[in-house]
Formats: C-alpha cells, sequence, structure tokens
C-alpha cells in the first residue's frame, strides 16, 4: 500500500545556496546600500555571464517576459511573426506587447519544437521573424530553421527560457538565431529569483537594450527613447551569482532524476517519454514530460494529474491549453489545424524534477503511476 506524500511535492523547488553564503553576499549590499540601477553585484553577474556564455553581447533585465518584448521592441520587429501555440503564455503576451500578429504553426513531435516545414509554409510578406521555443530544454530543429531565416531573410529568435546551461556539440546554446532570451525565474533549473537575459548577435543592440530597460536614459539629463524599467536588481544578480556556482551539480542531479524517470516508465503502458536526444547535447533537464494515452494506459492525463493529487504529486499541465486557445488570444486567426501540437497538449504532463527530490521520491511517484494504470487499464 503507497502511503500519500506527508508534505507536497510540486512540479519544482528552487535550489537555494547556503544561507551563510546568501548572507555573506548581503552584507555586501547593506554596507554600500546599492540596491538596484546597473549596482556593483549586477555588473559582477554580467562579467560572470559573459565569461561563462564568452561573449559580450548580453543584456540582464529583471525578467524573461520583459527581456523578449524589449528584444523584439529593439530589433524592430513588425508584421506578423511565425511562433508556436505550445509555450507558455509570455511567449506570445512579449509580441503582443509589441503589436505583432502571432502567426501560429505546429510542432514536430519527438520534441514538440516548432515544425521548419510549417514555419516555411506561413510565410507571407509581412513576416519579419520567427520566434521559437526551446521548450523544456529541447533544442529546436537549429539548421533547418536557420536554413529558412537565411532564405527568406528572416530575423531567428529563441526563446530560451528552459535552456540554461544546454550546449550542442561545444556550442552554447545561445551561440543559434539572432538572439535567445533566458529566463531565470526560480521555477527555471538556472534563476536569480526572478530575471530574465538576452543574448545576442548584433553587438549594436546592447546599447539599445540598456537604454530600453532603464527609461531611455542617456545620462542624466538626456532622454533618447521611451523605455521601460526592467532592471536587474542587486538581490537577484546576487542570487545569480551564488547559484551559477553550483549550476554543473544541479544538472547532474536533475541528470540522475531524469534517468531513473526514464528507467521506471519506460515499461508502463501508455506512457510516451521523450526519445533520447542525441549524445552531443549536453542536457539540463529542466522538465520532465511524459505523453498519456487514455485508451493504452487507462486513464487520460487529465485525470492522472488530479488523482497524483491525491498522494500529494503536484504535477503540472504545461503547456494545455495552447496559447491560441486562452481567450485573449481566441480572435487570432490560426491556418494551421495544429494537428500534433493539440495531441501533445492534451496528453502532456509534467512530473516534478528539481536537485533536491529524492531518488525515492522518483520512485514512489513511479510507483504511484503503475499502480493507476493497474487498477484502470492493465
Ligand atoms: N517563455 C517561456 C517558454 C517560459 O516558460 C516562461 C516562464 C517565460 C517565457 C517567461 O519568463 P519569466 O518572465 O517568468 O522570467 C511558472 C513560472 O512563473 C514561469 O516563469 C515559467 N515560464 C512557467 C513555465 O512556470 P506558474 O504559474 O506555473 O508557476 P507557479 O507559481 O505555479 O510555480 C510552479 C510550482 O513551483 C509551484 O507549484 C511550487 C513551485 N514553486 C514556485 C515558486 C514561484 C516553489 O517551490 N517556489 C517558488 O518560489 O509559472
Amino acid at each position: 500500500m503507497i502511503k500519500p506524500f506527508e508534505k507536497p511535492i510540486y512540479v519544482t523547488k528552487p535550489f537555494l545556496p547556503p544561507l551563510e553564503e546568501f548572507r555573506q553576499g548581503l552584507e555586501e549590499i547593506w554596507e554600500t546600500r546599492w540596491l538596484t540601477n546597473n549596482g556593483p553585484i549586477l555588473q559582477r553577474f554580467t562579467q560572470e555571464l559573459c565569461d561563462f556564455f564568452e561573449t559580450d553581447n548580453i543584456c540582464l533585465f529583471n525578467n524573461g517576459t520583459l527581456a523578449l518584448q524589449i528584444a523584439l521592441q529593439g530589433m524592430g520587429i513588425s508584421g506578423e511573426v511565425i511562433t508556436t501555440p505550445f509555450t507558455f503564455v509570455a511567449t506570445t503576451h512579449a509580441l503582443f506587447w509589441n503589436k505583432i500578429r502571432p502567426v501560429f504553426v505546429d510542432i514536430e513531435p519527438d520534441y514538440y519544437t516548432l515544425d521548419p516545414e510549417k514555419v516555411e509554409a506561413a510565410i507571407t510578406p509581412w513576416t519579419t521573424a520567427i520566434l521559437a521555443v526551446h521548450v523544456y530544454g529541447h533544442p529546436c530543429k537549429l539548421n533547418a530553421l536557420a536554413d529558412i531565416a537565411r532564405r527568406h531573410n528572416l530575423k531567428l529568435i529563441y526563446d530560451a527560457a528552459h535552456v540554461f546551461g544546454v550546449k550542442v556539440g561545444n556550442k552554447s546554446i545561445a551561440d543559434f538565431g539572432d538572439l535567445s532570451m533566458f529566463s531565470f525565474h526560480a521555477t527555471k533549473s538556472f534563476h536569480s529569483l526572478e530575471g530574465g537575459m538576452l543574448i545576442f548577435r548584433e553587438t549594436g543592440l546592447k546599447g539599445v537594450f540598456d537604454y530600453l530597460k532603464n527609461f531611455g536614459f542617456k545620462n542624466e539629463f538626456e532622454v533618447v527613447m521611451p523605455g521601460t524599467n526592467a532592471k536587474m536588481n542587486e538581490i537577484q544578480a546576487l542570487m545569480g551569482i551564488q547559484v551559477l556556482k553550483y549550476l554543473d551539480e544541479i544538472i547532474q542531479k536533475r541528470a540522475k532524476i531524469n534517468d531513473l524517470y526514464r528507467h521506471l516508465l519506460k515499461e508502463v503502458p501508455g506512457i510516451r517519454l521523450v526519445p533520447a536526444l542525441s549524445p552531443t547535447v549536453r542536457q539540463n533537464h529542466a522538465y520532465m514530460p511524459i505523453e498519456v494515452d487514455e485508451q493504452e494506459f487507462g486513464m487520460s492525463s487529465d485525470a492522472l494529474y488530479e488523482k497524483l493529487k491525491q498522494w500529494n504529486v503536484h504535477s503540472r499541465r504545461y503547456f494545455y491549453p495552447l496559447v491560441c486557445d486562452y481567450a485573449c488570444y481566441r480572435n487570432v486567426s490560426v491556418k494551421d489545424p495544429l494537428t500534433v501540437a493539440r495531441r501533445v497538449a492534451d496528453r502532456l504532463l509534467t512530473l516534478p524534477i528539481y536537485d533536491s527530490l529524492e531518488l525515492s521520491e522518483v520512485e514512489t511517484i513511479c510507483e504511484i503511476i503503475m499502480s493507476l494504470h493497474l487498477e484502470n487499464g492493465g
């Protein structure tokens, strides 16, 4: 008889550095009383990220959503942008806030990223860019998208909110496309409480992004563009610096959890796992997605999501519903039938994964899933 967990197991739990280390960092802030507006800790964090990504074309923000909004504005993107409906709603909101029309096209069935063929078919004279998402930490079809963007003279922008630390061969994932936006939200495998980052190819954009995130101020007396306030503060930067030190350890622990889930779930009828990624990809295991086949498993993903709660396991239905089905986007005309995206959104469940999740807890979660299959369909 499997007992419910005493404490809730959420889909994620943020990594925190040892409290004493963070307290020591806070002492510097207490001494200088420099809290925000490009303070010394933010400058240090920016430099560490420049070293980490081996580029100076980096700009930090108070969250990923504003980073993406500013990216689109600073790059002058307009008209139509081809994008995925299978993402967190902020991807599309960033387009909306720039008065850009989202053109939703389907995803591919293995890793749930934009289907390049569908992208190419949706290009019109108004298309200015492709906004693709490396969803769950899976790299998009990088070469195919780059080829389409080059042939049609489109900007290629990646919502890289899920892929901090991912490498493809010996390249960082940020080396692909014209620009990548990373989220440092607390729920991400790397975080700074909240935060966002842009990494971009064109060096000239740095000045524009710096203005846009700081009201457009050039100096005390000159405002050169109508910017907003999207600055990262010193406490966020401090958290970012301290979490970065543990990144390898965090990813290794997540990898072990991912391996165990895959080992235990591969034999459960009706549970589909993402195919193994190429060994040249260094993954970050940001999420643990499973697809639930209702007929074979014996219950739908929605029913499994509800049942798991009875054991105090709080999985999430990321990303159901599709963004185009939210009330605020229902008036956007969608020509693509989105066959794969609709099937995947109906079947998908993301299971708990975080560095401090015990392997014994993963075993119990898998036992619960197996027992639900046996009770309902086995
Ligand atoms: N693009 C993509 C593809 C994204 O996934 C996101 C964000 C963005 C853009 C925008 O980036 P940001 O502007 O956020 O930087 C969460 C996150 O808030 C959001 O950042 C994330 N994607 C999205 C996928 O997930 P919710 O509404 O599901 O979060 P919430 O509060 O329900 O948290 C999930 C679970 O995590 C909770 O059940 C418990 C645990 N948790 C959460 C927080 C905040 C903790 O244990 N501690 C915490 O502090 O959106």
